[in-house]
Order: C-alpha cells, then sequence, then structure tokens
C-alpha cells in the first residue's frame, strides 16, 4: 500500500455489497464507520458505489457491471448520466487512489477486482491494520501490530505470485504493495522468519512484563480497574478526568494502542490504579485481537472493568455487543463490570437527555450515565468505584517488628491507618483495608506471623 501519511490528500471510493440479510441502517453505520476509518489514515471517500446481491460475487466481490461502473469512474471516463449533474462526482473522477470495501474478501477477490477496477483495493482490515501500524508507539505494540499484517499479507503475496505467472517477477499489482517482485518462495521464507522473530522478542517482553506485574502486585496490593469499550467512546477522556493525567485524547479512531496506568485521584484508600486501553471495533481483525491479547492481558488483572460506551451514538448497542464479543474472545467476560454510558451531555437537549438517561437505566440497571466533561459527574463516578473496592475492605491488626520498619509506608499506602501504638518490641497498627493487600503485607512482614483479625478478636 502507498500510503503516505504527509502527503495529502488522498482519495477513495467505497465499493459496497448490500446482502438481504442487512439492513439498511445496519449497512449504512457499517459504511459510515469505514469513512471515519479512512479518515483516520488522512483519506477522504468522494462516492460510495452500492450493489445489492444475494451473495458476494466469488471472483471479484461486485458484479462485472459494478466492476465497469467503478473502473470508468477511476479512469475519468464519465459517460454515465446519473454523474454528469453531479459536480462533486465529477470533480474527483480519475482522481481516485484506493477503492475501499468494507467486507474481508479473500486474496483472490482482491486481486480480481485490483485487475477490474485498476486501482488498489483495501478491505476493512487492511485500513483498520494500516491505522494500528501508525499508532503503534511502544515497542511491544509495534512488533504485535507488525506480526499482525505479515500475517494478513502472506496469504496476498502467494495470490500475486500466481497471477504473476510462474517467473513471480512481475511487479504486483497497480498500486504496487512492493511485494512478489522476486521470488515468493524467499519473500515467504522472510516472512516466516520475521514473524518468528517478533514472536520471539514479544515472549521476551511478556516474560519481563510477567515479572514486573508480580513485582507490582507483590509491592502494592492494589485494586485496578480497566477503562474497555469502543474506539472513540471517551475512554482516554474519562481517564484524563478520573486521574488527572496527560493522556492522549484524539477524536479519531484507535488513538490509544498501549495500556497507560494512573492512579485514581485524588488518591483513595485503598489506592486504586486506573488503565487505559486500546478500542474495540466491528470486525476486529482477528490476527489483532490475537496479538493485543498480551497487551490487554495486564490490564485485564483488573478487578472491575469499566466499560465506556458512547450514548450519543445511535449505533452504540452493537457498539456494545462488540466489545462484549472481544471480551469474551480474550477470556475477561468474567471479570466484574460497570457499565458507563458516556457522551450524554452530546445527546440533544435536556429532555431527550433525561429521557435517554431514563431508558438506560431501565434497560441496563447500575449502570452509569454521565458526561466525562462534567466534572461532577466525573467526581460521581470516581465515589462510585471506590465505594465497589471499599465494601470489601476488612479492619485487621498488624504488628510490625522494629527490624521490619521499611514496610511502614507501604502500610499507609496500601491502607487506612485507623490506630497505630509503639511497644517494645515494634509498632501494631489496626488498618482497614483490602483483604489481598493486608495478606501481601502479612506476607511481607514475616511469613509465618498470623495477626489477628479485629472481628476474630472481638468474639
Ligand atoms: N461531548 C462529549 N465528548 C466526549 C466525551 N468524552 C469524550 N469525548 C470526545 O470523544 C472523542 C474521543 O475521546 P477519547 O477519550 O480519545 O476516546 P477513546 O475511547 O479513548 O478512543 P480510542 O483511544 O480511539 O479507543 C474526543 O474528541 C473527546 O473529546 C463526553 O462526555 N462528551
Ligand atoms: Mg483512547
Amino acid at each position: 500500500m502507498q500510503l503516505d501519511p504527509k502527503e495529502s490528500p488522498q482519495y477513495a471510493i467505497v465499493a459496497a455489497v448490500q446482502l438481504p440479510s442487512v439492513s439498511d441502517a445496519e449497512f449504512n453505520a457499517s459504511l459510515s464507520e469505514l469513512r471515519e476509518l479512512a479518515k483516520t489514515l488522512g483519506i477522504t471517500v468522494v462516492h460510495t458505489f452500492m450493489q445489492k446481491r444475494s451473495s458476494f460475487d466469488t471472483t471479484s466481490y461486485l458484479g462485472n457491471g459494478k466492476c465497469e461502473e467503478v473502473k470508468r469512474y477511476i479512469d475519468n471516463d464519465p459517460v454515465m448520466d446519473a454523474w454528469q449533474t453531479d459536480a462533486k462526482l465529477l470533480e474527483y473522477a480519475g482522481k481516485i487512489d484506493f477503492v475501499l470495501v468494507d467486507h474481508d474478501i479473500s486474496p483472490s477477490q482482491a486481486r480480481n477486482l485490483e485487475l477490474a477496477v485498476g486501482c488498489e483495493v483495501m478491505d476493512r482490515t487492511m485500513v483498520i491494520l494500516e491505522i494500528f501500524h501508525r499508532n503503534a508507539r511502544s515497542h511491544a505494540a509495534k512488533a504485535q501490530v507488525e506480526i499482525a499484517r505479515l500475517g494478513y499479507m502472506a496469504p496476498r503475496l502467494r495470490e500475486a505470485a500466481k497471477l504473476a505467472g510462474p517467473q513471480g517477477r512481475q511487479r504486483s499489482g497497480v498500486g504496487g504493495r512492493g511485494a512478489g517482485e522476486s521470488g515468493t518462495e524467499l519473500d515467504k521464507r522472510k516472512i516466516r522468519d520475521r514473524i518468528a522473530e517478533l514472536k520471539k522478542d514479544i515472549t521476551a517482553m511478556e516474560a519481563d512484563r510477567v515479572i514486573q506485574r508480580s513485582r507490582r502486585q507483590e509491592r502494592q496490593g492494589l485494586a485496578c480497574v480497566t477503562l474497555v469499550g469502543y474506539t472513540n467512546a471517551g475512554k482516554s477522556t474519562l481517564m484524563r478526568a478520573l486521574t488527572g493525567s496527560e493522556v492522549l485524547v484524539a477524536n479519531k479512531l484507535f488513538a490509544t494502542l498501549d495500556t497507560t496506568v494512573r492512579v485514581l485521584y485524588p488518591e483513595s484508600v485503598p489506592r486504586i490504579l486506573v488503565s487505559d486501553t486500546v478500542g474495540f471495533i466491528k470486525n476486529l481483525p482477528h490476527g489483532l485481537v490475537a496479538s493485543f491479547k498480551s497487551t490487554l492481558d495486564e490490564a485485564l488483572d483488573a478487578s472491575l472493568l469499566l466499560h465506556v460506551i458512547d450514548a450519543s451514538d445511535p449505533g452504540f448497542e452493537r457498539q456494545l455487543a462488540v466489545t462484549d464479543e472481544v471480551l469474551a474472545d480474550i477470556g475477561a467476560q468474567d471479570l466484574p463490570r460497570l457499565r458507563i454510558f458516556n457522551k450524554i451531555d452530546h445527546v440533544g437537549d435536556d429532555a431527550a437527555q433525561a429521557s435517554c438517561r431514563a431508558a438506560l437505566t431501565e434497560k441496563y440497571p447500575g449502570c452509569v450515565v454521565m458526561s466525562a466533561r462534567r466534572p461532577d459527574d466525573v467526581a460521581a463516578l470516581r465515589l462510585a468505584i471506590i465505594a465497589m473496592f471499599q465494601g470489601e475492605l476488612i479492619e485487621a491488626e498488624l504488628f510490625l517488628p522494629w527490624s521490619a520498619q521499611q514496610v511502614r509506608g507501604q502500610i499507609y499506602t496500601n491502607c487506612a491507618v485507623l490506630a497505630e501504638r509503639s511497644e517494645e518490641d515494634g509498632t501494631y497498627f489496626t488498618v482497614r483495608g483490602e483483604p489481598a493487600a493486608i495478606q501481601a503485607l502479612r506476607e511481607q512482614i514475616d511469613p509465618a506471623m498470623k495477626p489477628v483479625i479485629l472481628e476474630d478478636w472481638e468474639k
């Protein structure tokens, strides 16, 4: 693909087949999401060529007639009468860089469609992969995206090679993905080797992460919440509001790719860590789900998921379902979850907001309806989160011998200290905190020590 983020503008048309099982609303919502995805890459979609069919054409996705129509437009051969009256359409004829397809099409369909219309074809998966590729920042995210991209490219290279003939030397396709130019066997081996190398890197990074994670848990025994949800729902905005941090917020899809962790602010007892994660999307490429599982894994160690949903998006129910599906895919379906319907300020006037709020609370009992832009709402959410953790707090007495005074700071960090008294052999603390945090502290002070739980004491 020849996309240059600096070289703008680039234009595309969408070629879309609507199957009988897909409603107009669903079809249009998915297409407008594809246009948003393209926009994120700096590509303007100037027109959508639609076709209703009972199934996708097995050879080239679109039927012959539609292919011909698209080709004429791309070749600036706009002889079709309907186009003459559409000035905007005429303006872009002959200037198209890409044909976008909303469905995942097979490598051979993509190849045949490219040949039929004379322009590079990108399907939804490829568009998403390209966005992830551009937005990846950390070493781990870059490696994960590259594996997913290589996995996507491999069968397409084989397809290019088949079409290029036995010598496999012909340049591959109109846009030219720079592949299939030389011996394809060599390319295949290179891809395999590269994927193996990246996987090794990631395994090493994961090993580091596991060590870091267990160290962190030992050290802190903190409560963790993770923000998850559809892309652009407002996760990073909430993260900023809840933690007073400066994470990236942008009105574009997949602004966040790496997991960031910050402490809930103002600090609470117990201290609560908040993680911001990559957003989900319909038809998230499988390679990417697998790749990002390890990035998400860490975040999914959370005790509570905050599932953020954009209440102002008419298609929010579909987005909610997609997030639930992806969470199930990565094995996180059983984590406790708090649904947060965000952007209520963007739902029309006061009356519309009130009825939306009422409908949501009725349909999703226990959910939070709010705007990340309203400080009062954020403060209320903060209290709700803290309350969920404090419900589980217990009181305990910890004895800290003089020889273990280095743990003192951690007792104060992880628990509320209700009383402290010094005796000859050390200090006694009466604390309130998470059972796991208290247990971690006990073990740190003295693995053999059995502190007395106050409730037991009183009996
Ligand atoms: N009106 C309104 N806009 C909001 C609200 N919360 C977030 N936004 C806007 O929505 C857009 C997306 O916000 P982000 O916080 O980047 O969304 P995200 O869920 O982190 O998105 P990804 O990182 O792409 O997955 C930004 O333009 C925000 O300013 C809200 O409560 N009300
Ligand atoms: Mg974000």
